[in-house]
């Protein structure tokens, strides 16, 4: 296995991956040193993208990252509660971790995406997969798979303890806001410690024609970690409390008040009896609170005030193993996640108003997994993984004011608390992967794939018409279906990869049929959730109510990463992706899918600088969601320049101006405003952040 690691080929084949989606060419090779050393700490051969952490991204949103990745976009709905979307694909449907664990979101509409737990100021790398995810990362990886992992403190060479850590400042206009990462610690080579801190803290962003209200955070991070080895043998514990304040989700009915959250792992590796082992536990904590009057206009009327309590709280272990058998290499594990949620709605002006939003529920899944890679060659390679999983859910019986007061209301609570809610799949994932080198320059890779998904808890047990939907912010009211079936996709993929001495490229064609793809559709008139919807009236709730329901749709497209050395200081890199979301049994498209879009990058690279370049472009998004209410967006461009500048090593400094030329544009994953009070009308497409300088100095020892 680290004889495949340390291969030339795949050094090459990640270096390139990471060059393309480099953009920008953060290139000079000092720079890449960490970023090829994170890909050379994973077996995963398989090509994958990596986002350097000095793109001028102008806001605390790890996810912001994806979009400079081949196929990768992101829906905001807030500054810090962006949700990774890749190849139209987003939520629950793109497998995403921090830290090698998946961290299960608190809040039922994912102000706390999961990249919320990766803070922006410790972030070391995102890890963009490119086409199917391996089935080792993890059940339900239907839409792919991404991971961030953040900073810590790392084993050193002898065995004397030495100081070490990682200081990131940085601060930008066009919020006024600043975010500080650090990490302290000492290492030698059998012990590492470190003590890790965040601060983040900005005001409303700002655009050409205003403030959009509300999208001020405010978060505190702090933890410790710890890692011991010896011989083959390597434990290490990991804690961090997160604590995000008042942060603005204008794309939301409500914002952020709080998310305090506890996050620990424990992880063993170890080579026992010529057996690679990795075992990993995993707990996560979260208590969320979120209200729609604090940071935004109050409601009109003091009955429409409304606060949502919320929790979570999940344990999850990974175990594999890893060993020889027949030519390649097997990797077989078990794995589990027990996750519970709860929220609970109240009104501040009247005290005895309540809605079980969802209470008790829980959603538990248990896997087992096979996957065989085979030997390096310099012709023909592949994987082959089978993986099954069990997925369980459950939900206590609800109730709420509405439910009482309202007739409608009233049968809904009455038939779900009926209802049997104690649900479970079976889910049967294959992939099957081939790469062909016909020369030393170009190969090709075929794909086929089979992965599967179960509902999610808000999808199932969402009783009563409200959005909280896991951030799916179209201002539609949803409600739950406890007869969901789970998602089938059918996934083919094709790659191309050609790599000479100064120019690259690697485009990759996909196919992804979905069978029961879960959607909302309008709910019957006359049905009590419409009849509810109509008494509740807007901006409460707005018919048609929309159903989860299981449809087909199939999503296809294109995208790639190239880059070329121009000159001796001067090369070009960039990314275009192209998705195409579609209903099969209707004629409409999926909602909220990225349209065309490219960021193309020109770099001048010396010795101790280099200084970029850069145009971000969208094509107008004219295929959209009738379903959804959705509406289109036009194209755009607008350029970054910005410059990094290498003091000492390990001490950097970077600055530059994102939207020079301080156009208003709105990405079409943007979400809808909701909030009052803002520059932003109620109904438009949140926009894109104003001209902003910024500046971010790096400093690792
Ligand atoms: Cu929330």
């Amino acid at each position: 296995m680290s004889s495949q690691i340390t291969s030339c080929r795949y050094t090459k084949l990640f270096l390139a991956g990471l060059v393309s989606s480099a953009l920008m060419a953060s290139a000079s090779a000092d720079d890449q040193i960490p970023n090829i050393m994170v890909i050379g700490t994973t077996d995963n051969k398989e090509r994958v993208s990596l986002v350097p952490v000095e793109s001028p991204i102008t806001q605390p949103s790890t996810g912001e990252l994806l979009k400079r990745s081949p196929g990768g976009s992101l829906n905001f709905n807030g500054p810090t509660s962006g949700i990774g979307q890749y190849r139209g694909m987003f939520g629950y449907r793109l497998k995403t971790k921090v830290n090698g664990v998946s961290v299960v979101s608190g809040g039922p509409n994912w102000m706390d995406a999961p990249l919320h737990y990766a803070p922006m100021p410790l972030v070391k790398s995102v890890r963009i997969q490119r086409g199917v995810a391996p089935v080792s990362v993890g059940p339900e990886s239907i839409g792919g798979f991404v991971e961030s992992s953040t900073y810590k403190s790392e084993f050193s060479a002898g065995s004397d303890f030495a100081f070490q850590g990682i200081l990131n400042a940085s601060a930008q206009t066009v919020d006024s806001g600043y975010g500080i990462g650090t990490v302290l610690g000492g290492a030698n080579d059998t012990h590492r410690a470190h003590f890790l801190g965040v601060i983040e803290k900005g005001d409303d962003t700002e655009f050409d024609g205003g403030d959009i209200v509300p999208t001020e955070y405010d978060r505190k991070a702090a933890g410790v970690g710890y890692g011991y080895t010896s011989g083959d043998q390597t434990f290490s514990f990991d804690y961090m409390r997160n604590e995000t304040d008042k942060a603005g989700t204008p794309a939301l009915p409500m914002d952020i008040i709080y998310i305090d959250a506890d996050v620990a792992s424990f992880a063993y590796n170890g080579v026992l009896g010529g057996v690679n082992v990795d075992a990993k536990v995993h707990y996560n904590d979260v208590e969320h609170l979120m209200n729609n009057y604090s940071l935004r206009a109050d409601p009109m009327m003091p009955s429409m005030f409304r606060a949502n309590l919320a929790d979570g709280e999940a344990m999850s272990f990974d175990l594999q193993a890893e060993f020889d058998f027949g030519p390649g290499d097997l990797a077989v594990g078990i794995d589990g996640e027990f996750a519970e949620h709860n929220a609970n709605i109240s009104n501040p002006n009247a005290a005895m108003f309540f809605v079980e939003n969802f209470d008790n529920v829980t959603r538990d899944r248990m896997g087992i997994f096979g996957e065989w890679t085979s030997p390096e060659d310099e012709d023909f390679e592949y994987e082959f993984g089978l993986r099954f999983t069990r997925v369980d859910a459950n939900a206590d019986t609800v109730d709420g004011t509405p439910a009482i007061m309202m007739p409608p209301a009233g049968a809904l609570r009455d038939t779900f608390n009926a209802a049997n809610r104690d649900l479970d799949w079976d889910l049967y994932d294959i992939v099957l992967k081939n790469t062909f080198f016909t020369t030393e320059i170009v190969s090709f890779d075929f794909t086929l794939a089979h992965k599967e998904r179960a509902p999610a808890y808000q999808e199932l047990y969402l009783w009563l018409p409200l959005q909280a939907t896991a951030g799916l912010a179209d201002g539609k009211n949803y409600v739950g279906n406890l007869d969901l079936k789970k998602e089938k996709a059918n996934i083919i993929e094709l790659g191309m990869k050609f790599e000479a001495d100064s120019t690259y490229i690697g485009p990759r064609v996909f196919y992804q049929k979905v069978d029961n793809y879960i959607q909302g559709t309008p709910v019957a008139a006359g049905s009590p959730a419409e009849m509810f919807c109509t008494m509740a009236g807007p901006p409460m709730c707005s018919n048609p109510v929309l159903q989860f329901t299981n449809v087909d749709a199939r999503l296809y497209g294109i995208d790639t990463d190239f880059g070329s050395q121009l000159s001796d200081n001067l090369r070009i890199d960039g990314v275009v992706s192209y998705v195409r979301g579609e209903r099969r049994d209707i004629d409409d498209n999926l909602y909220r899918i990225s349209p065309l879009s490219s960021i193309v990058g020109l770099s001048y690279i010396a010795e101790d600088w280099k200084a970029t370049v850069e145009g971000v472009f969208a094509a107008a998004q004219n295929d959209i969601s009738v379903t959804n209410e959705e509406s289109k967006s036009p194209g755009y461009g607008y350029m970054n320049i910005y410059g990094t500048y290498t003091l000492d090593e390990g001490l950097k400094l970077t600055g530059g101006m994102n939207n020079v030329f301080d156009k208003v544009y709105a990405d079409h994953t943007n979400g809808i405003n909701r909030a009052g009070g803002s520059d932003v009308p109620v109904g438009d497409r949140i926009p894109g952040p104003g001209r902003s300088f910024f500046m971010r100095l790096s400093y690792i020892w």
